[in-house]
């Protein structure tokens, strides 16, 4: 994964280059020269995206078995789907920078690398789908659509797919919370009370305050983050509460409120010490997701045999001239 080791004239060289480029917000591709640490950051952010993906599929294929109608359990089909394809995209891009797909999935089986703190929240109603949505898929539109601009090429072109892609799975979530909010009152209740749990753990996404987020700085200074993370947070806040409004229901924050000065929504905190223990491993659903995953990385390992057996196959008749 490290840079090959280059003479001191040589290393200058290579980081005057490297920081030009990224002073005119060009971008670096994966046989450019880079700081190990440039890399090491990408790693670790697109490593923790591409698991996120992965993961992401467990809350909402929970309902896929359960979907109240043949249409509504193809498109969450097609949604789950898309979920497992914005990982591979991810898992691809990351590749590039000299690390391997199993040795991705370790990190996340051995809990090396993190994935987003919104998946360890259950689905416990159909609504939550919807929800999901709208507001999970809102906030990773918030965040990855400035990625598109990050500086690493294949992160940034990976990007402008997956957000084409949460777009749409963004509208359908909010559909399915209108069709909900025209149906009967308990249809009603059922999307509040939804919206009331995933409304705090949807502003975590964006991860910790800017003023504790260790990382922000450099990876800004990078290109790598074009936004910090509170700026984000408020972008996100400013874009759903009038679509709240238009859904008619209440988000559960009695802090929210429209600042004139500011031209922004204020709102309240989130519980923070909640957020640490979700990223120790305590939320509500850390180990049902990754006995999940473990058990989808065994329950696979024949199929990556014959794939493997396959390859090698194929390439030793094309040595042959075997069709
Ligand atoms: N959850 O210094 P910070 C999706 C970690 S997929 C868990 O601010 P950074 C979707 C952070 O990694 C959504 N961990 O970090 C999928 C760091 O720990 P490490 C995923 C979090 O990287 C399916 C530490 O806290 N989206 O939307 O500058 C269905 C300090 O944080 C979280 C992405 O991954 C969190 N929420 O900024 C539907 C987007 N927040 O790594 C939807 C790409 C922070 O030092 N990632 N941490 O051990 C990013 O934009 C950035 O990595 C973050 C964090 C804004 C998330």
């Amino acid at each position: 994964m490290a840079a090959t080791p280059v003479e001191p004239a040589e290393r200058e060289r290579l980081q005057a280059g490297f920081d030009a480029t990224i002073a005119r917000a060009d971008r670096i591709e994966p046989r450019d020269w880079m700081p190990d640490d440039y890399r090491r950051t990408l790693v670790r952010q697109i490593a923790q995206h591409a698991h996120s993906e992965i993961i992401g599929m467990q809350p909402e294929g929970n309902w896929i078995g359960r979907a109240p109608s043949l249409r509504r359990k193809a498109i969450l089909l097609a949604k789950v789907q898309d979920e497992a394809g914005h990982g591979l995209y991810l898992y691809s891009a990351c590749e590039t920078l000299g690390v391997s797909r199993a040795e991705l999935t370790e990190m996340l089986l051995s809990g090396r690398q993190k994935y987003s703190s919104i998946f360890n929240y259950p689905t416990l109603s159909y609504a939550d789908v919807g929800t999901i949505g709208w507001l999970v898929d809102g906030a990773a539109i918030c965040n990855q659509v400035p990625l598109c601009r990050t500086s690493y090429g294949p992160y940034g072109r990976a990007m402008i797919r997956i957000c084409k892609e949460e777009s749409f799975h963004q509208r359908q979530g909010y559909e399915l919370l209108m069709t909900m909010m025209r149906g009967t009152d308990g249809q009603r209740a059922m999307v509040q009370e939804s919206v009331d749990r995933f409304w705090w753990p949807s502003l975590m996404m964006f991860g910790p305050p800017d003023a504790e987020s260790p990382n922000s700085a450099r990876s800004m200074a990078w290109g790598v983050k074009r936004n910090s993370n509170d700026e984000l947070r408020q972008k996100f806040v400013d874009m759903t509460v009038p679509q709240a409004e238009a859904l008619g229901v209440t988000l559960p924050d009695p802090a929210l409120r429209w600042n004139a000065e500011r031209a922004h929504y204020d709102f309240g905190e989130p519980d923070w010490e909640e957020f640490a223990q979700v990223l120790r491993g305590n939320g509500p659903c850390n180990a049902q997701r990754m006995a999940h995953r473990r058990a989808a990385h065994e329950d696979g390992a024949w199929v990556r045999e014959a794939a493997t057996a396959f390859a090698a196959r194929t390439a030793e008749n094309a040595k042959e001239g075997v069709r």
